[in-house]
């Protein structure tokens, strides 16, 4: 069989790329104002109708669309096709009114998977090798998507999913596994275990990895490599697009190609929503072009990051996004699991606590935890501790529902929580990343 990779997409002239993205932007923008009610709404609202779209020049044009456009139209308002023609649902982690849900045609699961082949292909991996798909399975566009694209370029496929450390290390001994897909915080924990059952780096049979959906630093790269013997590649998606793969990196390992054939990157000055020049840094903004069920006009993705356009030493053309570097909201990747300050306010509020509080995030061998101290009132306050512990395994009980994590809660006394001068600083992230 043939390699995946397809230059004469991956490596295509610019010019020949903006053809591309200009005539299928055309022909989305048609598809979602004949389709889509409330983007024809907010397309009216702007005064712009799809003749003024005739090529990417125009997108500026076009309104963002936000989290909030997506909450608003929960579950499937915006979705572009009937009903019959979608095959495949995903959805973020996080409750309603906070949860994405994405919806597929099989055009749009093909050319995710396309995507996804592309993303292992750029790594190494042939029909040769062994995929171990650690991340999760279900609703989560991680496992899914990565297990398509593997089983599209050829490897023998093992869809482990998440979890249970001492399986993945047999199965990855056992079957010769030579590139392993998860989260990166797990794949340093598994290089720790590995290290700790006294498994060299020549004895692990693993040559990369494909690590992404939550940020991470080229020290825990450098780690990671060192401690598995391999190389470590980035991998950026999010549900709202399709899943990972709509940027991957190449044997440069020094910043990730955007599949510019189904995406068009801008970005954005969060704050006047302005588009600013290449090389800026500012918020990334995603326009899929060739998308069915689900196609997103100008999406914010609240992920600050520079594109550069430079040349790669691999010979792709795609222009390169750099690695997130934070977010323009308050949203928190804990454990892969997305988590809004607010929810956790929510169960806290819905518990009869007020709203003095403080998330404290930190990473211990490299899997991360979430603290949450609240403060009790003077009425509510107690030197019982079986009462203190009994309060605390409820609101643990609570978050574990609202966000599918645990947490550890410890209620502390009335006015122990530092009061800030300006913002309350409600959050704490000690992880380096
Ligand atoms: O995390 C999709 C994915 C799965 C990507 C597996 C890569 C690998 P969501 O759960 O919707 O989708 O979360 C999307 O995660 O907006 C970023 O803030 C963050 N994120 C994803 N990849 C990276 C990365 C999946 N490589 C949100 N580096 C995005 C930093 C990342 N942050």
């Amino acid at each position: 069989m043939e390699r995946y990779f397809q230059p004469e997409i991956e490596c295509a002239s610019r010019e020949q790329l903006k053809a591309w993205q200009d005539e299928r932007l055309v022909k989305q923008v048609r598809h979602v104002w004949d389709n889509v009610p409330s983007y024809r709404k907010k397309m009216e609202e702007k005064g712009v109708t799809p003749e003024d779209i005739q090529s990417s020049a125009d997108l500026y044009k076009l309104p963002f669309t936000s989290k909030a456009d997506l909450r608003d139209n929960y579950p499937d308002g915006l979705v572009a096709v009937p009903r019959s023609k979608c095959v495949r649902v995903h959805a973020t982690s996080g409750t309603t009114g906070k949860r994405v849900m994405a919806f597929y045609t099989q055009h749009d699961i093909d050319l995710w998977t396309d995507c996804c082949a592309r993303a292992i292909t750029a790594v190494g991996g042939s029909e040769e090798d062994v995929c171990q798909i650690a991340y999760g399975y279900g609703m989560f566009t991680g496992g899914i998507g990565l297990d398509q694209g593997s089983r599209r370029v050829g490897c023998l496929t093992v869809p482990i999913s998440s979890g249970n450390t001492d399986r993945q290390i047999q199965f990855i001994r056992d079957l010769g596994t030579t590139i392993l897909c998860c989260t990166p915080s797990y794949a340093a924990y598994l290089g720790e275990s590995m290290h700790e059952m006294g498994m060299t780096p020549d004895q692990i049979p693993l040559k990369a990895g494909i690590f992404g959906a939550e940020a991470w630093s080229e020290e825990m790269r450098q780690d990671i490599q060192n401690t598995m013997g391999i190389k470590a590649y980035d991998i950026y998606g999010l549900t709202e697009l399709s899943g990972p793969g709509v940027a991957f990196e190449c044997s440069a390992q020094s910043g990730m190609h955007i599949n510019e054939d189904h995406f068009i990157a801008e970005i954005i000055d969060p704050d006047t929503g302005e588009v600013l020049p290449e090389g800026s840094k500012g918020e990334l903004v995603f326009t899929s072009i060739d998308k069915e069920a689900f196609p997103l006009l100008r999406y914010r993705t609240r992920d600050i990051c520079i594109l550069k356009r430079e040349k790669c030493s691999c010979g792709r053309t795609l222009v390169k996004m750099c690695k997130p570097m934070g977010r323009s909201d308050d949203m928190l990747i804990i454990r892969g699991v997305n988590v809004f300050p607010s929810q956790i306010e929510t169960v806290l509020l819905n518990h009869g606590y007020p709203a003095n509080y403080q998330i404290i995030v930190g990473r211990v061998k490299s899997t991360d935890t979430l603290d949450v101290h609240v403060e009790m009132t003077p009425e509510m306050f107690t030197d019982n501790v079986g009462e203190i512990e009994r309060r605390q395994k409820q609101l643990v009980d609570g978050l574990r529902a609202m966000l599918g994590l645990a947490a550890k809660v410890t209620l502390v006394a009335p006015k122990s929580i530092v009061r800030s001068e300006g913002k309350a600083v409600r959050v704490i992230d000690n992880r380096k990343i």
